[in-house]
């Protein structure tokens, strides 16, 4: 297991320096998460929200660690068969890698796993026959003492006293490998190397209007949302640290004149700037997974524009430099003049790391799996009869349009509502057909219609609030929003598969 241990931390150091997508612990948990059936995600995603991925990798780990103790036993007696075990194992990591990042240089670090792992293996099993004091070159392996042993009485078979009073080489090995593993654990911690950020963001052509004063309800969530807070789902085990200067947006496919642009190409197309909420859909009833920001931007008519997509074009599919993922998105919403964008700043400032630097789709109305890449790489305008994405391949909706959706913020479940200041206040969505009207449920009685923050576009959510002077005691709280096109959101609670949840949020509080 120290030898394991040693090894996967020597690997996960070399993976820090070279490059992190070639830790082979990583790169399995990657596999295990474009392998796993759609409903053992969901199971995960639900019970265990962003800690899903450090689970996984803790799980791999575990794992890793019952093989490495199974195959220390084993070296006892096949001393061969353990290392040959061992090797595998290491071949598996190595093959795991490769299959998810397939650049030469990222072999080094799975293969130094394995080299790391066999020779410790062999190490710590060689064996010193003779005299305490005699020569390295008097020593014999295992294999050559240990067959003797295969027929000697039960009594006799456990390891002879030289194999138990560990020497001073296998005591300081030992210790190089700790260390080795603990290194390797913190190499997640090292400070990353810049990037050489260009220096500063261009100003937007057509800046995004103001967000009223009046948009932000006290008790409801923050109305943009503080990058640091913004959601994040993605499949990227580790987040992807994207160098801008060999970075390159391919736009091609069924166009007239395929594009490539690095960065300083897309920063000096027109800038639009524009304030857009993004959800999910695995989001469920009531849940996070939805932000606002202040998007700056290439809108996909630009784009659409320079290269001259071709008729018959249906979908864009976007690539990322994050593994596998691809992305269908219809062709309909990224050229009937909605907002959508490829976005290189959110708030201010260049794309967070998490949330897809340098440069991510932003596409008003649709939810992030169908419309977000992150990462982004290529932008391939095609058919779906021709290309299918990563999440229609899980069987996820092909095309999903946001759902109508509201979610009460304050109390929170189970709360007490102040006794100076009775309101009940959350959020609604729908994106790029707006709110337009939000309504709570008090202990199943009337609808009351809630007092609606100030809009700040069909593109943006929209707070809410309603004062409550009822009798102390435990109460229930149900709302429901209606969209721009006077749909109310449905009562029938669904799952998030395959095209996002329905059903009101309810929750318990209480009155003093
Ligand atoms: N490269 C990449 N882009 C991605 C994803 C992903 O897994 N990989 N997830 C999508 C999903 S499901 C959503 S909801 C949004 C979330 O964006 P955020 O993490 O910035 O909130 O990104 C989308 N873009
Ligand atoms: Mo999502």
């Amino acid at each position: 297991m120290l030898s394991a241990a040693g090894a996967l931390g020597a690997g996960q150091l070399v993976a820090a320096v070279l490059s992190p997508e070639s830790s082979p612990l990583v790169a399995v948990g990657s596999v295990l998460v474009d392998g796993a059936p759609t409903p053992v995600k969901m199971v995960a995603v639900r019970a265990l929200g962003t800690a899903d991925k450090p689970v996984l990798i803790a799980t791999v780990a575990v794992v890793l660690g019952l093989f490495a103790a199974l195959l220390g036993l084993i070296a006892w007696r096949r001393r061969k068969l353990a290392l040959a075990g061992t090797a595998l194992l290491g071949l598996v990591g190595l093959v795991a890698v490769l299959t998810r990042a397939g650049e030469p240089v990222n072999v080094v670090a799975p293969l130094t796993t394995l080299v790391v792992a066999v020779g410790a293996l062999a190490a710590f099993t060689r064996v010193r026959t003779g005299q305490p004091g005699t020569s390295s070159t008097a020593r014999e392996t295992a294999d050559q003492v240990l067959p003797t042993r295969r027929h000697a009485p039960l009594a006799a078979r456990s390891a002879p006293a030289e194999l138990r009073r560990p020497s001073r080489r296998a005591v300081l090995g030992g210790a190089g490998l700790a260390g080795l593993a603990v290194l390797g654990g913190a190499s997640g911690k090292f400070p990353a190397p810049a990037r050489g950020i260009s220096a500063t963001l261009p100003s937007p052509k057509f800046p995004a209007a103001p967000v009223p004063a009046g948009a932000q309800v006290p008790g409801a969530v923050p109305f943009i949302t503080p990058n640091a807070d913004f959601y994040r789902v993605d499949i990227a085990l580790i987040t992807p640290r994207v160098d801008v200067e060999n970075w390159q947006l391919v736009i091609d496919g069924a166009v007239d004149k395929p594009l490539t642009l690095d960065y300083a190409d897309l920063l000096a197309l027109p800038m639009i700037e524009r304030t857009i909420t993004m959800a999910c859909v695995s989001n469920e009833v009531g849940g996070p997974y939805v932000s606002t920001a202040r998007w700056l931007g290439v809108s996909f008519r630009t784009l659409i524009d320079l290269v001259g997509v071709r008729p018959g074009v249906d979908q864009c599919f976007s690539h990322s430099l994050d593994g596998g993922y691809t992305c269908s998105t219809p062709y309909g919403p990224l050229s009937d003049g909605r907002d959508a964008m490829v976005a290189v700043a959110m708030n201010g400032e260049p794309l967070p790391d998490k949330n897809g630097f340098p440069a991510r789709m932003v596409v008003p109305g649709l939810f992030g799996f169908v419309s977000a890449t992150k990462w982004l790489s290529r932008l391939e305008f095609t058919t779906y009869a021709e290309k299918s994405a990563y999440w229609t391949d899980r069987e996820w909706a092909t095309d999903a349009p946001v759902l109508t959706q509201s979610r009460i913020d304050s109390p929170a479940s189970l709360d007490t509502l102040a006794p100076d200041n009775k309101v009940i206040a959350g959020t609604a969505w729908a994106t790029h057909r707006g709110i337009s009207r939000v309504e709570v449920r008090i202990d199943d009685g009337q609808w009351l219609p809630a007092i609606l923050g100030e809009s700040a576009g069909e593109d943006v959510w929209r707070q809410w609030s309603l004062r409550y002077d009822g009798p102390p005691g435990r109460h229930t709280a149900e709302v429901r929003a209606v969209d721009g096109d006077g749909d109310v959101q449905p009562e029938r609670r669904t799952t998030v598969f395959p095209s996002g949840a329905t059903g009101w949020h309810t929750i318990q509080f209480s009155v003093d």
